[in-house]
């Protein structure tokens, strides 16, 4: 590069991410071919519209590129194109969930969504998110004593409040969600129901965890975290009598976004692809594996993991335990110090403030992929150990 500057700051994170054992549970490492295709010239072209109905000339080529991208999104996650339609662009999964609400609620409607404290995520209705302020967020959450989701309860608020939309999904809950269920409660409420799968897309993609297909009505996804891709996202919307994938495309442009990133789409087609292989699934397998041999050891150690384990890539990990233990900040810095990565967490019905919570996130996707096995986690683990017990 001729901007050194730059160029030396590419190469020394480069060089963190290699050295340091990274369990942030939303990142991966993606491929040289990914970072290809996101470092080429697809990013000069301006391309407004879709496929075939452009507002600018010369998108000839960038039509294959996204049209490739959404052929190879249906494929993976087995879906019929009769039945399912996939929009690429969302540049990431705030934008993207943003826009099915734009699509499907009324302004002031109601957004029915996992609160932020119990493992949900800020853009399912939270009050500092756009999501919480153009809607109304009606929070749920999980039983204090499974710390599981707690579905006679979702339902009798669902029942209660009547909400346009259900969104399942979550950025900090480690537990398989029964998408059924969800869909009897939607049903039972006239409710549009969204599964924003972005933390398990990949799990899905590699048939380590179920897959909403069969129940949601809308699915959104970031691209960049189990999934291995770019930053990006996409969202999956039945075709059924409503149009669901035409009141998403209109949402998505012109209605929050304008010109798409087609670096970034060629980019999370790579990924696509890559995710469609043996070789993935293995990996998707090996990530559920980790983390089970992970919280297995953690709660050997003697800490306590949120809901008694894992059934995905994350763990939740209270580090707090009513004051025996330390503060979720001081957790994570010093494992940071120790060259290990991992963000501060609320842990459910908390009684410490965000900014220093009792949890810390703990997530193998990142790891799996660096070739880490059980074994390794099981290290990974005492060393966690050692580094929180030190006076
Ligand atoms: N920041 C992501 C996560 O860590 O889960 C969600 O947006």
């Amino acid at each position: 590069m001729k901007d050194k500057q730059i160029e030396k700051l590419i190469q020394a994170e480069r060089m963190r991410q290699k050295k340091v054992i990274n369990l942030i549970a939303s990142e991966n490492m993606v491929s040289k071919d990914v970072l290809t295709a996101l470092g080429s010239e697809l990013t000069n072209k301006y391309a407004e519209g879709y496929p075939g109905k452009r507002y600018y000339g010369g998108n000839e080529i960038i039509d294959k590129v996204e049209s490739l991208a959404q052929t190879r999104a249906l494929k993976l996650f087995g879906l019929d194109t009769e039945k399912w339609a996939v929009n690429v662009q969302p540049l990431s999964g705030s934008p993207a969930n943003l826009a099915v609400y734009l699509a499907l609620v009324p302004q002031g409607g109601k957004v029915m969504g996992m609160s932020l404290d119990h493992g949900g995520h800020l853009t399912h209705g939270h009050k500092v998110s756009a999501s919480g302020k153009f809607w109304a967020q009606v929070p749920y959450g999980i039983s204090k004593e499974t710390e599981m989701l707690d579905f006679d309860a979702i339902k009798e608020i669902a029942v209660r409040e009547k909400p346009a939309i259900i969104v399942a999904g979550f950025t900090a809950y480690p537990r398989i969600i029964d998408f059924k269920k969800f869909r009897e409660i939607a049903d039972a409420v006239g409710a549009y129901l969204m599964v924003d799968m972005s933390h398990f897309a990949g799990l899905v993609a590699g048939h380590a965890y179920p897959s909403p297909f069969e129940y949601a009505d809308v699915v959104t996804t970031t691209t960049h975290k189990t999934l291995r891709g770019p930053r990006g996202a996409m969202i999956f919307a039945k075709k059924d009598t409503r149009d669901l994938p035409k009141l998403i495309d209109k949402a998505v442009f012109p209605g929050l976004q304008g010109g798409p990133h087609e670096n970034q789409i060629a980019a999370v087609a790579v990924a696509l692809k890559e995710a469609d292989s043996g070789a993935y699934r293995k990996y998707a397998g090996q990530i559920v594996k980790n983390t089970k041999a992970f919280s297995d050891e953690l709660m050997k150690l003697g800490w306590r993991i949120v809901s008694g384990g894992t059934d995905t890539h994350l763990i939740l990990m209270d580090v707090w335990l009513g004051g025996k233990g330390i503060g979720g900040k001081e957790a994570s810095d010093r494992l940071e110090k120790a060259g290990i990565i991992v963000n501060k967490n609320a842990i459910p019905f908390d009684t410490r403030p965000p900014a220093d919570p009792s949890g810390i996130r703990l997530g193998t996707a990142e790891e799996t992929t660096k070739g880490k096995k059980e074994k390794d986690f099981v290290k990974i683990a005492r060393k966690i150990d050692e580094v929180l017990r030190m006076k």
